[in-house]
């Protein structure tokens, strides 16, 4: 039996993204070679990551979806040379998660919340994988168009708990399941702040919280760059020990060394 998420993954847990994907909207390309990938994962490792989230199909706004070979072609290799270290695995497909989970996956993080590929929670509910939930408004091609909420938070808190009771009916443990409002996924830049201010009405789910603010568009946005693809790394730091303050306990980041250090300080100055 694995252990519980929380006390798998204390607060703060960084959790490093590997993209192997050509067009990611943070690294393009930079991972799309598996040894490069490779090199990548084990340096976010040894800079302090809990775990490394390894994806094949970008989720960028206005991205379209890859099939599942190519998604399978892209993570494999990734994956096998991995094997021993703590991966989890970005996808939405079952079939990508169990070639993963075979490989010794920790986590399957799943953006669409089990909502995408109607097989996947068998997938996960048949290992003892932990998983992750997360919201998004529309999908990736159409996601930022314009995005609408009466009350962004309670609408997120509202199918947050709705997917989570669906996972639990699907045969998930509840233990092994974490929640994330899915900052930049059919959300305007006022919308992904507000979450994080209010992060409190996520944490009382019960679920430990995931954020990835890391190199988002909105903190470009912030700084005054109305078309901004990307954010900065300090931005992202910034961003991520707020959200760790108001208790977020998994981040998800790009420049792993930066935000270690940051929560490290963080973490002494709050506890
Ligand atoms: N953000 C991205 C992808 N997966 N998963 C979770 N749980 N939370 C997130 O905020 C999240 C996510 C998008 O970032 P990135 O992986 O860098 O880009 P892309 O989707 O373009 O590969």
């Amino acid at each position: 039996m694995r252990q519980s998420i929380e006390q798998r993954f204390p607060r703060p847990s960084v959790m490093g993204v590997v993209n192997v994907t050509p067009d990611s909207f943070s690294d393009a390309g930079l991972n799309f070679d598996p040894d490069d990938a490779v090199a990548s994962a084990r340096r976010m490792l040894d800079e302090g990551a809990a775990i490394v989230d390894v994806g094949g199909e970008s989720t960028r706004p206005g991205a379209e979806g890859v099939s599942v070979d190519e998604e399978l072609r892209r993570v494999v290799p990734v994956l096998e040379q991995l094997a021993g270290a703590p991966f989890s695995i970005d996808t939405s497909k079952a079939e990508v998660a169990r070639r993963a989970l075979d490989l010794g996956a920790e986590l399957v993080n799943d953006v669409t919340a089990l909502r995408g590929d109607p097989a996947l929670a068998e997938v996960v509910a048949a290992s003892d994988a932990y998983l992750c939930l997360m919201h998004m408004q529309g999908e990736p091609r159409t996601m930022q168009a314009d995005p609408r909420y009466d009350d962004v938070v309670s609408e997120i808190a509202a199918f947050l708990e709705e997917r989570l009771a669906a996972a639990v009916a699907g045969g998930i443990a509840e233990e092994r399941i974490c929640l994330d409002p899915g900052i930049g996924f059919g959300k305007t830049v006022e919308q992904n702040f507000e979450l994080v201010r209010r992060l409190d009405e996520l944490t009382v789910l019960g679920r430990p919280v995931v954020i990835g603010f890391s190199r988002k568009s909105s903190l470009g946005k912030l700084l005054g760059d109305p078309h901004a693809t990307t954010g900065s790394v300090a931005a992202s730091v910034g961003a991520a020990v707020a959200a760790y303050e108001r208790g977020a306990t998994i981040l998800r980041v790009h420049d792993v060394r930066e935000h270690v250090e940051a929560l490290a300080a963080a973490q002494a100055a709050l506890a």
